[in-house]
C-alpha cells in the first residue's frame, strides 16, 4: 500500500489529533489503516534563527512505517508567516473580510520562506510511491517548491477555507503568484460546487487558465483537476451521545440553544446574540424558557481583529442578559473556553436546537455533529447559515441568511414549534447525507482522485514514442489540423477555450 504524506501547518500527537476535532480526527484515522508520513509545524516557536531544515522525526505505533516529522518555526516566521500572510491576509480575504486584510511588506517573503523551507526539508523525506497530501492555506505553494526540488510524486492540496469570489480574490497583491503555485498540483479538492467554480473563474481571469473539455483546468502548461470534496465527520462516534440530565436541571427545564464556535469573525457570533436577543424581544412568550449556550474558546488572539471580537461579544452577552435576564435565569451563557468532545457530544443532544450561522466558513463541521448526536426518536433542530458550505449538503436544515436578524429569530421560533413527526423527518434525511459522505469517504475519494489525476499527468507527459513523432509530422503538414489536439489524451480533442489570452 502506498505510503500517504499528510503535510498540514500543524502536526499533533495522534492522540491529540483524536480529540482536536475536526480533520485532525481524520488525519489520525488514516494513520490506522495505511502507513502515513505527517509533516509540518511543531507548534514549538524557536529563537533567532535557529529553525533549520532538519525534522525532528518520531515514529508512531500504527501501520508499519508511519512517523511524524516536526520543524520549528522562529519568531519571525511565527509573526509574518503565521499570524501575518496566513491569518491577517488569507484568512480574511478567502472570508470575504478584506476590510480586515493587513497588506503588510514582509509578510508574503516570510510566507514563502517557509514554504520553501518545508519543501527542502519534506523533499528528502519523500520516497519515489509516495503520495503527498497538502492542507490549507498556510502551504499553498508547497507543491511548486516540491516540484522545483524535482519531486514527481502525485501532489494534491486541500482548502479547508471557502475560495472568495474572483473579484476578491484579485485584491491580493500576490494573486499572480499564488495562482502560479495553485496550478502546480494534480489535484485542487474544495469544501463545496461554489468553490469550485469561484476557484476555476479565478485562475481564468488572473492567469488565463483554460478549463478542458475533460473538466480540467490548463495553466501554466500544466492540466490540474478541481473538485468538490465536502469534508465529513465520523457519525458513529457521536452516536454514542447520552442525554444529560444535570444540564438539563440546571436550565430549571428551560430549553438549550447550542452553539459551538471557534472566537472568530467568520462565525457570524454578534449577529446570532443579535437575533436571540430580537427572538426574546419579538415572542416574549419564551423569555425564561429558552437559554443560548454559545462555546466559544478563543484563538489567534495576537492578531487585532480576534481581540475586537471578544471585547464586542462580552458587550453583547452582558447587554442582553442585563436587558431581559431575571435572577433566576439568564439567557446567554458565553463560555469562553475549549471543551471536551465527549462533553460536546453530550450537550449537543441535549439541545433542542443548533444555531450554527457563521457569515462565511468552508463547510462547518459542528453543524454535522449536532445532527449526529440527536436522538432519533426526538432529535432536535439545526439552524444552519446558507453561507456555510454544510448548507450544500444539509438542505434540510433550517436554512437562514446570518445577516437578517429578523430572519434568524423567526428561524428559533419555527425549530421550537417543529412537531415531532417533522424534526424526525428532517434528522433521517439529514442523517442520510452525513453517512454517506463521511470522513473516511472524504480521504478515500480524495486520494483516489488525486492519483488518477497524477496518472493522467504522467502519461501526458510520456516521452514521445516513433509513432506518435511521425502522426506529428503528419498533423503539422495538414492544413487544417484540429485546433488543440493534444497528444496522450484520447480526450479534450478540442479544448473549450473560456477566455482569451495566453497562459502566461
Ligand atoms: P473550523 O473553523 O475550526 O475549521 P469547524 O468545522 O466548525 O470549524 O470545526 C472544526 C472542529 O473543531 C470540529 O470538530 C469541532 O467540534 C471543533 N470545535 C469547534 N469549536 C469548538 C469548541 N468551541 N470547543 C470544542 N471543539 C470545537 C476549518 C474551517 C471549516 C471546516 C473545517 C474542516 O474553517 O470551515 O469545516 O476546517 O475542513
Amino acid at each position: 500500500m502506498r505510503r500517504i504524506v499528510v503535510v498540514s501547518n500543524r502536526v499533533m500527537e495522534l492522540r491529540k489529533a483524536s480529540q482536536a476535532g475536526g480533520v485532525a480526527v481524520a488525519i489520525a484515522d488514516l494513520f490506522r489503516n495505511r502507513p502515513c508520513l505527517w509533516f509540518g509545524w511543531s507548534g514549538k516557536i524557536v529563537e533567532g534563527d535557529g529553525a533549520t531544515d532538519a525534522p525532528d522525526i518520531r515514529a508512531v505505533k500504527s501501520a508499519s512505517g508511519s512517523a511524524l516529522a516536526t520543524l520549528p518555526l522562529t519568531a519571525a516566521e511565527y509573526r509574518d508567516y503565521y499570524l501575518g500572510y496566513s491569518n491577517s491576509v488569507l484568512w480574511p480575504v478567502f472570508h470575504n473580510r478584506l476590510d480586515l486584510a493587513r497588506f503588510e511588506a514582509g509578510f508574503y517573503a516570510r510566507y514563502m520562506g517557509v514554504n520553501m523551507r518545508f519543501a527542502r526539508a519534506l523533499a528528502k523525506l519523500v520516497k519515489p510511491d509516495d503520495i503527498i497530501w497538502i492542507h490549507d492555506y498556510h502551504l499553498i505553494p508547497l507543491g511548486a517548491e516540491l516540484r522545483r526540488a524535482g519531486i514527481e510524486n502525485p501532489i494534491g492540496f486541500y482548502l479547508h477555507i471557502p475560495v472568495p469570489p474572483s473579484q476578491t480574490f484579485l485584491a491580493i497583491p500576490e494573486h499572480g503568484e499564488l495562482a502560479r503555485a495553485l496550478s502546480a498540483y494534480d489535484l485542487i479538492g474544495l469544501q463545496t460546487q461554489v468553490d469550485v467554480a469561484n476557484l476555476i473563474q479565478f485562475l481564468e481571469d488572473s492567469v488565463s487558465g483554460r478549463i478542458l473539455q475533460d473538466g480540467r483546468i490548463s495553466a501554466f502548461d500544466h492540466r490540474l483537476a478541481i473538485e468538490s470534496f465536502p469534508v465529513g465527520i465520523d457519525p458513529s462516534s457521536f452516536a454514542r451521545a447520552a442525554p444529560v440530565k444535570g444540564l438539563v436541571q440546571s436550565l430549571n427545564s428551560a430549553v438549550r440553544i447550542i452553539g459551538v464556535d471557534r472566537l472568530d469573525y467568520s462565525k457570524g457570533l454578534p449577529q446570532k446574540f443579535r437575533a436571540f436577543g430580537h427572538f426574546l424581544e419579538k415572542y416574549p412568550e419564551y423569555q425564561r424558557n429558552v437559554v443560548l449556550s454559545q462555546i466559544a474558546p478563543p484563538t489567534r488572539e495576537s492578531v487585532e481583529a480576534y481581540t475586537d471580537i471578544r471585547q464586542q461579544l462580552e458587550a453583547l452577552s452582558g447587554k442582553i442578559n442585563g436587558m431581559f435576564g431575571e435572577l433566576d435565569w439568564v439567557p446567554i451563557h458565553y463560555i469562553h473556553r475549549s471543551a471536551p468532545r465527549d462533553r460536546l457530544r453530550d450537550i449537543y443532544r441535549a439541545s433542542r436546537i443548533g444555531f450554527f450561522t457563521p457569515l462565511r466558513d468552508g463547510m462547518n463541521l459542528v453543524s454535522k455533529e449536532y445532527v449526529a448526536s440527536q436522538d432519533p426518536a426526538d432529535p432536535g433542530v439545526p439552524i444552519l447559515s446558507r453561507f456555510a458550505g454544510a448548507a450544500e449538503q444539509l438542505v434540510d436544515a433550517l436554512i437562514v441568511n446570518p445577516y437578517n436578524i429578523e430572519e434568524m429569530a423567526d428561524a428559533i421560533r419555527t425549530a421550537l414549534v417543529m412537531e415531532k413527526e417533522e424534526r424526525i423527518a428532517r434528522y433521517t434525511r439529514l442523517m442520510a447525507v452525513i453517512r454517506s459522505y463521511d470522513s473516511a469517504t472524504w480521504a478515500a475519494s480524495f486520494l483516489a482522485t488525486l492519483e488518477a489525476a497524477a496518472k493522467e499527468r504522467s502519461r501526458v507527459a510520456a516521452p514521445l514514442t516513433p509513432s506518435i513523432r511521425a502522426s506529428m509530422a503528419k498533423l503539422a503538414r495538414t492544413a487544417h489540423a484540429p485546433v488543440g489536439l493534444k497528444l496522450g489524451g484520447g480526450r479534450g480533442k478540442s479544448e473549450r477555450r473560456l477566455r482569451a489570452g495566453n497562459n502566461e
